[in-house]
């Protein structure tokens, strides 16, 4: 009947909104860490009147920009939004405040923010103003897309995404470390856009030794997102004529050594301008991994990119503290001396693991994620 079908249009309509919040709040991912980046949506009248997400740094949040391109448009207007608008005085005042000033009249949150500063109470504080409030559209995605922020909060480390680009025969590279093209150009670009996705981009001093990789994104007109560089290097070998340590006053190079790693080299790159972060030495990768992670996440990081070496990817899966991979799969192989994707772990390890499951494919030209 008519009455059903108007509700059936007005929830269509819900999930195109959020939909179009979601993919406003994706666009700052990456680069509003230590903050979550939320997207933010107000509708009046089946009209948008509003757009925004969360900016460069984490503030102002995705609320307030909306709102403000509203303007008075905003009175009696539904408000979608990817996170439950806070409720605390952080570093900006409370989003819930500036959406009850506005007059909004609706707010469809996709998902209540785990920090406990906020915790439901952003929602409480809305409806208390008389607000309808209506949680849990889209859950799922928002949950998937703010996955670094929820790590953060919960676990006190960031979402760790792993990539690896392998050989039909599952190598990553030519025997004795010659340079040998796995996959292409298609996904060097998206490689590079994952990069600018991700707050911070972690490779072993072994990769650093034999490649000298820049990490920075490279993709035109982005160079200003690039991720925060991290090395793992227990004794700090790390060459001073390095890409990465020459490109530290640029974009950032944090260098993570044992606390029993020499003080003047740690000077003397501190000088070259990179942080040096100290942990416990342990596990494979000679650096206790926990420990990394924790202290990234201190430092604000919640999205952290691992790409390689192999023996850094096997410890990060051996240690389980992988929530994503990006498996690429070039189509030439390499032969049977070329170096394992995950050392002496076997892929199948991840592959045919009950504890992951494929959430997307795609082709990249030969190529296949
Ligand atoms: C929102 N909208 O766009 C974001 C939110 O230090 P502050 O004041 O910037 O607050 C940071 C916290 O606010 C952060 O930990 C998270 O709980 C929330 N982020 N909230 O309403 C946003 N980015
Ligand atoms: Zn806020």
């Amino acid at each position: 009947d008519q009455f059903a079908q108007k509700a059936r249009e007005a929830k269509d309509a819900d999930l195109r909104f959020m939909q179009l919040a979601l993919a406003l709040g994706r666009r700052g991912q990456g680069r509003t860490w230590p903050n979550p980046a939320v997207g933010a949506v107000i509708v009046k009248d089946g009209v948008i009147v509003g757009r925004g997400w969360t900016q460069p740094g984490g503030r102002p949040h995705g609320e307030p920009e909306a709102l403000r391109r509203a303007g008075e448009a905003a009175r009696g207007a539904t408000l979608y939004v990817t996170l439950e608008p806070c409720s605390h005085f952080g570093k900006s005042p409370p989003c819930t405040d500036a959406v009850i000033a506005a007059g909004i009249k609706r707010v469809v949150a996709a998902i209540e923010d785990p920090n406990p500063e906020v915790a439901g109470q952003g929602h409480a504080r809305l409806r208390a103003a008389g607000i309808t409030v209506d949680v849990g559209l889209c859950a799922a995605e928002a949950a998937f897309d703010h996955a670094g922020h929820f790590r953060r909060i919960r676990d006190r480390r960031p979402h760790v995404i792993l990539k690896l680009a392998v050989s039909p025969d599952g190598k990553i590279g030519a025997a004795g470390g010659k340079p040998v093209a796995i996959t292409g150009e298609a996904v060097r670009d998206r490689v590079h856009l994952l990069r600018a996705q991700s707050d911070a981009i972690l490779v072993g001093i072994g990769t650093v030794l034999a490649d000298d990789p820049l990490l920075t994104c490279r993709l035109p007109g982005m160079a200003a997102r690039s991720p925060v560089r991290v090395v793992l290097d227990q004794s700090l070998r790390i060459p001073g004529a390095s890409k990465l340590v020459r490109t530290a006053r640029e974009t950032p190079l944090w260098v993570v050594s044992s606390d029993l790693a020499e003080a003047a080299a740690a000077t003397r790159l501190g000088a070259a301008g990179a942080q040096m972060l100290r942990v416990p030495p342990g596990g494979a990768a000679g650096l206790d991994l926990p420990a990394v992670l924790h202290a990234l996440a201190e430092k604000g990081i919640t999205r952290l990119m691992v790409e390689g070496g192999s023996r850094v990817a096997a410890s990060f899966v051996a240690a389980d503290l992988v929530d994503e991979i990006w498996l690429f799969r070039g189509a030439e192989e390499v032969g049977a001396d070329g170096v394992d994707a995950l050392d002496a772990l076997p892929l199948s390890k991840i592959t045919q693991s009950q504890a992951y499951k494929v959430h997307a494919s795609e082709t990249f030209g030969n190529d296949t994620l």
